[in-house]
């Protein structure tokens, strides 16, 4: 059978004017997941990375994958792949995300990546089309990072860019390592790691921000993911009588990480956009009303879409952190949980993501990504570009997430076609 047309027209960039995805169906996979955790009384649902809800989400997927005939592999950080064969062997034609949430997770964040590829999948059976490179869709393991840190963790190890060993290791924040919870929840697979290549890596996406509903545009062709700092910060003071201890004698690790929080907010509104700063995590230790904390511990997020001015934020965050503590009389220590420099995807297929969705006649924009995504992960093996969808109101890590059907419809179809015209490739195109 000739591979499938290449040329892009106005019925469809793939040349493959009737293949559409069902709406519908993909509507009812994205509830059928979010009924998995799902937070009672909203749209929303929490599966954070390797609890009995993720695992129950997996195998959801899994079933989906086997009902598509899809060969099936778990590697051993708990990555699944499913892929579709092709009129030729080889590296497949990769999309997919993750089904992890946050605790306070929506029901498109990752999901709609792992299932609009489920829907495409579906869409070319259905209509007896196989494409000369085989079609992968995959989910990573712990994209979050919510639990265990870092985030991207799968994806990260699936390139190469972590040992399998270290990153079984890993504590999360309620104390079980990854390995341990892998092996729990039945998901510690076999296949080799790093992973082959795959041929090509398109992600689908809900922005998770503001933009495209406020500029009024259907499609965004993402052209690099922001660099990410976390860090965690345990500041250590004398616990003490609230009534009693004279302010002046006091070493407050709760007044320091507070002053740190306003700091970093301070610091990101001077430095201004796309610098932002986020205080997430915050315990105190005894945590109770009438005592002066012992230890503060905190988490801070810095993200930038520049690396100098990251790692400016970064030295000036740690300058006020010594000098307030120092002052405070309290000591402190930090503990790296994420720093991934900006990442530029592949502007071929970028340029193919914003042709497509022209062609197909939505509006578009090429931007960059405010959140991490696993697409910045597989960018250091194959070319890779993402593919967004508007969020209502911006609002994403928040029950109320929402992305309109049309706006779905449009971004699985994006990626539907330009995972087309990437399988139908022969060589020195975009694959090479
Ligand atoms: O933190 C992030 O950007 C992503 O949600 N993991
Ligand atoms: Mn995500
Ligand atoms: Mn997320």
């Amino acid at each position: 059978m000739k591979p499938v047309n290449t040329e892009a027209s106005s019925a469809g960039p793939s040349g493959n004017p009737d293949l559409a995805i069902d709406i519908d169906r993909l509507l009812q996979r994205l509830a059928d997941l979010a009924a998995i955790g799902c937070i009672e009384g909203t749209e929303g649902c929490a599966r954070l990375a390797l609890t009995d809800e993720d695992k129950r989400g997996r195998d959801l997927v899994v079933a989906a994958m086997k009902d598509l005939d899809l060969e099936i592999t778990t590697d051993g950080i708990g990555n699944v792949v499913g892929v579709m064969a092709g009129q030729i062997d080889g590296p497949p034609v990769m999309c997919g995300s993750h089904i992890d949430t946050v605790r306070t997770g929506g029901r498109y964040d990752g999901n709609l990546g792992v299932l609009a590829g489920l829907e495409i999948i579906e869409v070319l059976k259905a209509a007896g089309v196989t494409p000369y490179r085989p079609l992968a869709v995959a989910f990573f393991t712990d994209e979050e990072g919510a639990r265990f840190a870092p985030d991207m963790l799968g994806s990260l190890v699936y390139v190469g860019g972590m040992p399998l060993e270290e990153a079984l290791e890993i504590e999360g924040i309620d104390g079980p390592t990854v390995g341990a919870e892998l092996e729990r929840i039945g998901y510690a697979g076999s296949s080799p790691l790093p992973a082959a290549a795959p041929a090509a890596f398109v992600e689908l996406h809900v922005e998770q921000g503001p933009v495209l509903e406020a500029e009024g545009i259907t499609i965004g062709a993402v052209e690099s993911v922001q660099g990410i700092s976390w860090q965690e910060v345990t500041v250590t003071g004398q616990s003490n009588h609230a009534g009693t201890t004279p302010m002046a004698l006091r070493k407050d690790p709760g007044y320091v990480a507070a002053a740190c929080a306003n700091f970093a907010r301070e610091l990101a509104l001077e430095l201004g956009a796309p610098q932002v700063a986020t205080v997430g995590r915050l315990e105190l230790h005894p945590n109770l009303v009438n005592v002066v904390p012992a230890s503060a511990t905190f988490t801070v997020d810095l993200r930038n879409t520049d690396e100098a001015t990251l790692q400016d934020a970064e030295r000036r965050f740690a300058d006020f952190l010594e000098a307030t503590a120092e002052a405070e009389h309290c000591t402190f220590e930090t503990r790296e949980l994420a720093r991934f420099e900006p990442v530029l995807f592949d502007k071929r297929v970028v340029d193919l993501v914003a042709d497509t969705a022209d062609a197909l006649g939505h509006s578009v924009k090429r931007m960059p990504s405010g959140a991490g995504h696993d697409a910045q992960m597989l960018a250091r093996v194959c070319p890779t570009a993402m593919v967004f969808t508007p969020s209502r109101d911006g609002i994403s890590h928040n029950p109320a997430e929402y992305t309109a059907p049309a706006d779905l419809e449009a971004g699985a179809n994006v990626m539907l076609h330009t995972m087309l015209a990437l399988a139908a490739e022969d060589t020195d195109g975009i694959i090479g």
